[in-house]
């Protein structure tokens, strides 16, 4: 029963990572910025506009920084 109960945990804290871990930056190509596409891969409910406003400097990709600015006041889904 132990190994069960052990396995179980285990089980758990698997589940519950991702949760912990917040929204994870969708940066598929891994270049470290995220661009509208990414951003809708996951959010497909992102508009163009919504995601220009949240561009604070304008370079047509977001940030990390930008995007957890957004997320936070409520201007981009998290
Ligand atoms: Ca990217
Ligand atoms: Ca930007």
């Amino acid at each position: 029963m132990k190994s069960l109960a052990l396995a179980l945990a285990a089980a758990v804290t698997l589940a519950l990572a991702p949760a912990l871990a917040g929204t994870p930056i969708p940066d598929t190509n891994r270049d470290g910025m995220i661009s509208l596409a990414e951003l809708r891969a996951i959010f497909p409910e992102v508009t163009d506009e919504a995601f220009a406003d949240a561009d604070i400097d304008g370079d047509g990709l977001l940030t990390p920084e930008e995007l957890k600015v957004n997320q936070v006041s409520g201007d981009l889904p998290s």
